[in-house]
């Protein structure tokens, strides 16, 4: 028999699958493909391969035998369940030493968790996020690998050939760290897809009501952010989406129902942030704005109940412009802020040595939010790895001074003129939050012994020493040790 040929093999030919093959087989990898439904197989060969040096096989058994060793197999499934069954379909036909490799959106958790079990067979295991939707995975997707270090070295070259690049000729693509770490940052990245898309949502929103413009109005401010400091992937498709015509000639934006879908990463993430206990508030109320949004039916009714006031800014058009976009801005870098501090937690909770440099410029290109402004953050981490907060930076910090009267004067006009702004006050509020030495939570611990004998430390005794009162002069002396609602 000769010997194997292929240096991968990828299961799975939903679009992104076969585009990541087309992008291997660019780079001169030889890729086997392989579906559970085999026809798409030879469908695919047939019709977007026809010509190029990709390989089909037919089974599992006949895939392993295509494959250089180690064997690395990639799964492009449905995440959930597909990804286990393949799993355990590919253990009997693989060997010790190979290298099994899950692309899809799967839950961190889920990663942990395989990862384990692959590990404990003899195999390698990678869960990878991948960004940059359909045509990312074609032209260069940025890539976030997390799971068997061991395997690493087998699978980076071909990871960093295919992921984007940047300026610099850097692939968006390093290896993030041990078991779910890889899916946890693009799960993260995910999060902050979903916040970024509210925050230009909301600006959208006050140009429109705030200062009655037009979509064709607003495709050319868009169109000049992009040049600037908020130059993004998602600020140049809003230009574009709002220079959109319809056949009837209008702007296709206006015409769309505006109800917004999700498919769960921005919950993962909120969920995530609750058992760490870091106030991710800005991607948390972009998820719920999503569901506001999906309520139509009871906004159209108390729409009617609660007729809106009129929501016409005064001033000058030109100056609330710019105030919206340094409202967007700072809002981003809270956004932001909050991200790598979920991150950080989560590194520490899990054991995880993530570079955190290294996760900005993996989405400095590529991915959904990649942006300039990326390039200052991964600045900012290579100056302090250690950075805990990303405002504490002077780039951030200048920006968040030279943005904070602007952001608060819209969120101001915006409050009393009725425009829901989510994401833009909910970020000053965490902003005034953080840089608030003193908060009312020596209420709260009052209130919590005063209940439930919670206890409460003293600003003149040292950390670490609890006291409890006898509010009402009928609770007793003891403390609550166990009772912690
Ligand atoms: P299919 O073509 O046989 O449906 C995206 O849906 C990809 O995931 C497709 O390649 C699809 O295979 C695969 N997929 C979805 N659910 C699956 C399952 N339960 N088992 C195996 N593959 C699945």
């Amino acid at each position: 028999m000769s010997e194997p040929t292929a240096d991968i093999a990828l299961i799975g030919l939903a679009v992104m699958g076969q585009n990541l093959i087309l992008n291997m087989n660019d780079h001169g990898f030889t890729v086997v493909a392989c579906n559970r439904t085999v026809s798409k197989v030879d469908d695919f060969l047939a019709n977007e391969a026809k010509g190029a040096k990709i390989l089909g096989a037919h089974s599992l058994h006949e895939m392993a035998g295509l494959l250089k060793r180690p064997r690395r197999v990639m799964l492009m499934v449905k995440a959930g369940k597909a990804v286990d069954e393949f799993i355990e379909s590919l253990l009997p036909v693989l060997e010790p030493g190979d290298i099994i490799i899950d692309g899809g959106n799967s839950l961190f958790e889920d990663t942990i968790r395989r990862t384990k079990h692959v590990e404990s067979k003899g195999l390698l295991y990678i869960g990878t996020g991948v960004s940059g939707g359909e045509e990312g995975a074609r032209r260069g997707p940025s890539i976030m690998p997390g799971g068997s270090p061991a395997a690493w070295p087998h699978v980076k070259p071909i990871f960093q050939a295919i992921s984007a690049k940047v300026s610099d000729g850097s692939p968006c693509c390093d290896w993030v760290g041990e078991g779910g770490a890889g899916h946890y940052v693009k799960m993260t990245h995910n999060g902050i897809e979903y916040g970024d898309m509210q925050l230009i949502c909301e600006a959208y929103q006050l140009m429109k009501d705030g200062l009655g413009m037009t979509a064709d109005e607003m495709h050319q401010v868009f169109a000049d952010w992009n040049k600037g400091e908020l130059d993004s992937y998602l600020i140049e498709i809003t230009r574009d989406i709002l220079g959109f015509k319809d056949t009837d000639g209008q702007p296709i934006v206006d015409n769309i129902l505006d109800t917004a879908g999700q498919k769960g990463t921005g919950k993962w993430t909120v969920i995530s942030s609750q058992d760490m206990g870091i106030p991710i508030t800005l991607i948390a109320e972009a998820v719920y704005s999503r569901c506001v949004s999906a309520m139509k039916d009871a906004r159209v009714e108390a729409s009617k109940a609660f007729k809106p006031s009129n929501p016409k800014f005064a001033g000058d058009r030109a100056q609330w412009v710019e105030d919206i976009r340094k409202a967007l801005y700072a809002s981003k870098i809270i956004s932001y802020t909050q991200g790598y501090m979920l991150m950080r937690a989560a590194a520490k909770q899990y054991g995880w040595n993530l570079n955190y440099g290294g996760i900005a410029l993996m989405w400095r290109g590529g991915c959904i939010i990649r942006s300039a402004f990326l390039g200052e953050i991964k600045k900012a981490f290579d100056k302090n790895p250690n950075l805990g907060n990303l405002l504490l930076n002077p780039f951030f910090k200048k920006a968040i001074k030279g943005c904070q009267r602007s952001w608060r004067k819209v969120v101001a006009t915006a409050v009393k003129k009725g425009i829901p702004v989510p994401a833009f006050s909910t970020a000053l509020a965490f902003f005034d939050g953080l840089r608030s030495e003193r908060l009312p939570a020596n209420l709260l611990q009052a209130q919590r012994d005063y209940f439930g004998a919670h206890t409460y430390e003293r600003l003149d005794k040292p950390r670490g020493e609890f006291f409890h009162t006898n509010w009402t002069g009928t609770g007793g002396r003891i403390s609550a040790s166990t009772y912690t609602v």
